[in-house]
């Protein structure tokens, strides 16, 4: 080889070396753990391009607080299947993003932070959002009993909460759907703003949930209008994160709704008390009209 030759062959390598330092990882890379005992990601504090999915939320605390989004690969619609994104430093990536588009995520940073894995864009790594499709169909969510997210256990010996078992990892950042349930309780989590979800046939199995994502919620209010205790809902779908802060006592999953359609009370036209609104209503709607009762 010529030495120019090899001169440029060398500058290209160089250049090649330097823009992938990234690892590419499926998001069921990045989330999957075969022992329950350590939940921390295999690629944790590694920098990764992520193969991405449909992004299924986006919220933000505030209109000063980093975007946040989660997304979900449709080729694993069963368990391990979703992740937590975070604009760490206002880097601008997320800006633009919608629910509904696919994205593919280079250079981020894997970061269990609270018991969440999240891939977290830090301005230093050059993070980068590539929308690949737009208004993309949402993965259905998956139904699940109380149980399978359940709420934590409470210790009165040094007054933590605690997880009995860590089947619901798989489920983190996936879209969920819980169906047939009361709300049992309010005011419960690190910020009191978690309510006790109940199966209305099996009231011991239960889960908590929280709307401080749901972008619908009056600010004014911890809990999004729809949230009644004592209510029974056919349904609350919503995006499962871990918080995890043991030192004060705190670990436990929670479902947070993304907007309004998230929550469906029962509806008043629902008759029969299926959670459908169909001929069937209107057949016994008929009945007493037809006898004039
Ligand atoms: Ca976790
Ligand atoms: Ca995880
Ligand atoms: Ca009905």
């Amino acid at each position: 080889m010529k030495r120019s030759t090899f001169f440029w062959v060398a500058v290209i390598v160089c250049i090649s070396c330097s823009t992938s330092m990234a690892i590419e990882v499926t998001i069921y890379n990045l989330q999957y753990v075969s022992d329950l005992n350590d939940t921390n990601s295999p690629y944790n504090l590694q920098l990764v391009d992520c193969t991405g999915g449909i992004v299924t939320s986006k919220s933000r605390k505030s209109v000063s607080s980093p975007w946040r989004i989660t997304v979900q690969d449709v080729n694993e619609p069963n368990e391990w299947g979703g992740i937590h994104v975070k604009d760490l430093d206002g880097t601008g990536v997320l800006d633009t993003v919608s629910v509904g588009d696919e994205v593919y995520l280079s250079n981020m940073f894997v970061e269990e932070f609270r018991g969440t894995t999240f891939l977290q864009c830090i301005t230093s790594n050059n993070p980068q959002v590539t929308v690949v499709s737009t208004d993309n169909t949402l993965p259905d969510p998956i139904t699940v009993g109380p149980n399978d997210i359940a709420a934590p256990q409470y210790n009165s010996g040094d007054d933590s909460w605690f997880v009995k078992d860590y089947q619901a990892e798989k489920y983190e950042g996936m879209l969920l759907k819980v169906e047939q349930i009361e709300i049992v309780g309010v005011n419960q989590g690190k910020a009191d703003d978690n309510y006790v979800l109940a199966d209305a046939n099996d009231p011991c199995q239960i889960c908590w949930a929280s709307d401080f994502a749901n972008v619908d919620r009056e600010s004014s209010s911890d809990y999004h209008e729809y949230i009644t205790l004592g209510q029974f809902y056919c349904d609350i779908t919503g995006i499962l994160e871990q918080y995890t802060k043991r030192i004060s006592g705190w670990d436990y999953y929670q479902l947070l709704t993304r907007k309004t359609g998230d929550i469906r009370p029962e509806l008043e036209a629902d008759i029969t008390g299926d959670c459908a609104v169909d001929f069937e209503d209107l057949a016994v709607i008929g009945q007493y009209w037809l006898r004039g009762k």
